[in-house]
């Protein structure tokens, strides 16, 4: 049961598609009160045992109590537990105990989830803005309540988005391959060690001088033909789009643009420091802004590319003209004085004051129509009915519907295909466009389990094409971490090795036991049936492709405190090793189950195991995972690439009586028209 409640008059996200008919007024609130105080403030008294999902992207355990968090679309290059906002703006919680429901905070700016970090046992929700909408959803079956929440909010917001078959297969990247030369090396050591590939990406430096949708000629020389090869070997490339378009007259992307960025409070383009230096952003949410930016994409579609991943749209900004000036007037201030303590910290910070600064969103505004705008306008509605707001306000729409951009213009180019798109910063409603990845994380054992826990909570929000860099992006990964961290991946329906330019090399290739990488990968591509058919089933039905232990044993105290191990689809149980150095870990088991080690490629062992704790032995080079008791999951047998993958000849593996059906959901993995009643085949132990 849905109950919606309307404060003061907010803005249309567009989050929500199948909207509530129904509104109550303000003081029915079933859960929880709402202070009588010029902002909006929401408070609740949790039970001493209430666990706390939810808000996606963030920092912490799956359960996310005890944590302060503000959402706020942030380039945040230090993931660790202190890091209050990421890249995306996921503002659904579910509390989970004493009473059990979700709420829905539907509000494009900054808004700040207290749970259980000041009071123990409160959880407070601020926002600046008493203009929002409220959402409250309880159970709609008792034996299933968490469930049914999250299919009730799915519902509400639509779809998740599906994208084609081969973007499940395994993607390379990094930031520093710089021409043809650097990704043909990538295929030929993935040819070469027999190591399964279906993407490489293209980061900035594939563009000439970082503008959008051009390619440097003299490193890619016959953009279009080099695809068009690529695409006969199957592999794709994927390249990379930032959000700030390079100032420069002359570019055409910049000057069709010149109607579409974002205005300062003058109505000149605001301009600010990205990549390409000097940068002007296109107003997403503008409905004209979007198809401006959307048709450029054809640039590279037509060079056969099928594959995208939006950068840098929180958005990301280095420097503005502002910022950069108060940072040189306060350093010049500093010249001659003698430092203390201080000083000397107030200094050093200087230079990187000018990043990604909040009070620089106040610069800019975006032009929506007025019926949009609720009490978010800046300005009278000019003659096409806009209104001016400003970025501040409704801040974290601006990736979500660069995103959207993205998306319809692919849709209207051909709406029968899928195509690859995956984007940086989020806000519910974009999981209806494409994926996300979890941006910048370091190359940290902690960072394996952080990775974990954001896959639970993202799909509780409908971000299922998800995945964090494989092996971590900032600092020097290590042969055990990787191995470690791919055992997880490999799980993760973005399935990407990523790291950073400058970073010790993190090709699979490029460590000594380069078969211990295969044989992980090996097992992707031999989940891949079954692991795209849980993902377009879970897409459809509005379900969970990962979920917490709690969702399928709510009564196990045990399972609903279970943090490092998760579900994945009808059958399977992961439990990743993240510690370093461990030779196994401690797995609970909310029932009885099959363990299966996978080993050098194949099956080594199964092994039935009672509900309880057990200490299981995981060498560095096995992947270790669990089947439910009386679930069997198909496998394929290994293939270098999703093309090359005999899904028709499918092994039921599990511990399940003779005559137990898997109804595997395939299809050619390109189609927009999926029907997931249609399109099954019965696998049969
Ligand atoms: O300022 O394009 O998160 O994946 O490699 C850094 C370079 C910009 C941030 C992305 C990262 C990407 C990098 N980008």
């Amino acid at each position: 049961m849905i109950k919606k409640f309307v404060f003061g008059k907010p803005f249309n996200t567009e989050s929500i598609l199948n909207d509530v008919k129904e509104t109550y007024s303000e003081d029915k609130i079933p859960f929880g009160t709402v202070k009588n105080t010029p902002n909006f403030e929401w408070e609740y008294e949790l039970g001493e045992q209430d666990v706390i999902y939810g808000l996606g992207q963030v920092m912490k355990g799956i359960n996310i109590r005890g944590g302060k968090y503000v959402s706020w679309c942030l380039d945040q290059p230090n993931q660790d537990e202190n890091t209050p906002s990421l890249y995306g703006a996921h503002n659904f919680i579910i509390i989970f105990g004493k009473k059990t429901f979700a709420v829905y905070f539907d509000y494009p700016g900054e808004i700040e989830f207290d749970a259980g970090f000041t009071f123990k046992d409160k959880i407070q929700v601020k926002a600046e803005k008493k203009s929002l909408n409220l959402y409250f959803i309880e159970s709609e079956n008792q034996n299933e309540n968490l469930k049914s929440i999250v299919n009730q909010f799915r519902n509400l917001t639509g779809k998740s988005y599906v994208p084609p078959k081969w973007a499940f297969g395994f993607m390379q990247s990094r930031w520093g391959y710089k021409n043809a030369a650097d990704i043909n090396k990538v295929i030929e050591n993935h040819k070469k060690y027999n190591l399964p590939l279906d993407s490489v990406c293209l980061d900035i430096d594939y563009m000439e001088d970082y503008k959008d949708f051009t390619v440097d000629n003299k490193k890619f020389p016959n953009f279009a033909d080099y695809t068009k090869k690529l695409l006969q070997k199957n592999i794709r490339l994927v390249p990379i789009i930032d959000a700030g378009v390079k100032l420069q007259e002359g570019y055409d992307v910049y000057e069709q643009g010149k109607p579409y960025f974002c205005k300062d409070k003058e109505g000149n383009n605001f301009i600010a420091g990205v990549w390409p230096g000097d940068a002007v952003f296109p107003d997403f949410l503008n409905k004209e802004a979007r198809e401006f930016f959307g048709k450029n994409y054809k640039k590279l579609t037509n060079c056969g590319i099928e594959g995208f991943w939006n950068d840098m749209n929180e958005p990301a900004v280095f420097y503005s003209k502002k910022s950069l000036k108060n940072a040189f007037d306060k350093i010049q201030d500093y010249k001659d004085k003698p430092l203390d303590i201080q000083s000397f910290f107030e200094f050093s910070g200087l230079s990187n004051s000018s990043f990604n600064r909040k009070d620089d969103t106040e610069l800019f505004y975006h032009k929506v129509p007025q019926s949009f705008a609720g009490d978010f306008a800046e300005s009278t509605p000019d003659k096409n009915g806009n209104v001016l707001v400003q970025n501040r306000k409704i801040h974290n729409l601006f990736g979500y519907n660069m995103t959207r951009a993205a998306a319809e213009s692919f849709a209207k180019e051909n709406p029968n295909k899928r195509k690859l798109l995956f984007s940086r910063s989020s806000f519910v409603g974009a999981h209806r466009y494409g994926g996300i990845w979890t941006g910048d994380n370091h190359s940290y054992w902690s960072n394996i389990l952080l990775s974990l826990h954001m896959m639970a909570n993202l799909n509780m929000t409908g971000f299922m094409f998800t995945g964090s860099d494989i092996g971590g992006f900032s600092s020097d990964t290590s042969y055990d971490l990787l191995l470690r961290w791919l055992a997880f991946g490999i799980f993760t329906p973005l399935c990407r090795n990523h790291s950073a330019d400058g970073t010790r090399n993190q090709e699979f290739y490029e460590f000594e036991k380069t078969d211990d990488f295969k044989s992980m990968l090996d097992l992707r591509y031999a989940l891949i049936p079954y692991l795209y058919s849980e993902f377009v089933k879970a897409a459809q039905n509005n379900k969970m492709y990962f979920r917490p232990l709690s969702f399928d044993y709510e009564d196990d105290l045990r399972a609903i405190h279970t943090d490092d191990q998760i579900l994945l689809g009808e059958g399977l149980m992961i439990a990743p090793v993240y510690v370093q150095n461990a030779v196994g870990r401690y797995v609970y088991l909310p029932e009885d189950m099959l363990m299966i080690e996978w080993n050098n490629s194949q099956i080594k062992s199964q092994k039935m195991l009672t509900k309880g704790d057990h200490f299981i032995e995981v060498p560095l080079e096995s992947v270790v995972f669990f089947i439910k008791k009386g679930k069997i999951v198909p496998f394929a047998k290994p293939a270098l690439n999703t093309a090359l993958l005999d899904t028709t000849n499918l092994t039921a593996v599990g511990n399940a009586p003779k005559g137990t059906v898997y109804e595997l959901y395939d299809d050619d993995g390109f189609t927009t028209q999926i029907d997931v009643q249609k399109s099954v085949r019965k696998i049969v132990m």
